[in-house]
């Protein structure tokens, strides 16, 4: 089995489907078969282990790689394909950056499938958003600024993610452009309100990975064309596959 950290090394564009929100039979269809690199499974609240399991058995119906984002420790879910765990970095609340985890460690830590786990250290640069409120980001960000957060990911934390997360609004590509300067090992990953085929070249252009979520809900089939757009678009600069 391949490693989650060496599969997701090739992730160019995945989907994240919220488990607390509905969607058509018609509209997972059409992600699911869109030749997306990965389907995450995940979200900020009403996350239980009854809809990230009926979900993911909905997802189960195709053949796409399943992933589960944790952000509830009694909604992990056995049988996803892998397990991405989210730390904050642009916050000062502890619990975000690494209490939960180690509560969470101390509970489970014998059962976790470490090679079946990759880490996504996160950036949320959206005020409105609600993983902003929840985890008190300081979403404040200028490029000088974002060049300490991805070096920091590369040279001192030596994380295999640097997660520029916009959730809900188009983001500064001018952040993304300044992380992906200084990140030769570390990938990024780039999400929030990717709704046009320009945004989705644009942040093709300059992250290695780029999530969409939202646009699934309100327009499918766009969504679904997001992964050509993003497929046919190369990332500028060094094209090496980065695998920490
Ligand atoms: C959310 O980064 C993802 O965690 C995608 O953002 O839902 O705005 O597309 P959107």
């Amino acid at each position: 089995m391949t490693i989650l950290r060496e599969r997701a090394a090739r992730w160019r564009h995945v989907f994240k489907l919220d488990p607390n929100r509905t969607i058509s039979d018609l509209a997972l269809k059409l992600v699911c078969n869109a030749g997306t690199d990965a389907i995450i499974v995940g979200g900020t609240d009403g996350i239980t282990f009854k809809n990230t399991r009926d979900l993911l058995h909905r997802v189960r119906e195709y053949g796409v790689l399943c992933v589960q984002e944790v952000s509830e420790i009694n909604a992990v879910v056995p049988g996803f394909d892998g397990y991405l765990i989210p730390t904050v970095i642009n916050t000062k609340e502890a619990r975000w950056i690494h209490g939960a985890h180690v509560d969470a460690l101390r509970r489970y830590g014998d059962l976790i499938p470490w090679d079946k786990v990759l880490l996504l250290g996160y950036t949320v640069l959206n005020p409105e958003a609600k993983v902003a409120r929840l985890t008190q980001a300081e979403t404040a960000c200028t490029e000088e600024q974002m060049v300490a957060y991805a070096r920091l990911v590369e040279h001192l934390f030596c994380w295999p993610v640097l997660y520029i997360e916009y959730s809900g609004r188009f983001g500064d590509m001018a952040l993304v452009d300044a992380a992906q300067r200084v990140c030769r090992k570390s990938r990024i990953f780039y999400g929030g309100g990717i709704t046009t085929k320009e945004q989705t070249v644009a942040a093709a252009e300059l992250a290695d990975t780029v999530v969409v979520g939202n646009l699934i809900y309100t327009h499918a089939e766009r969504a679904a064309k997001t992964v050509k757009w993003v497929k046919e678009t190369n990332r500028k600069g060094d094209q090496r596959v980065k695998n920490r």
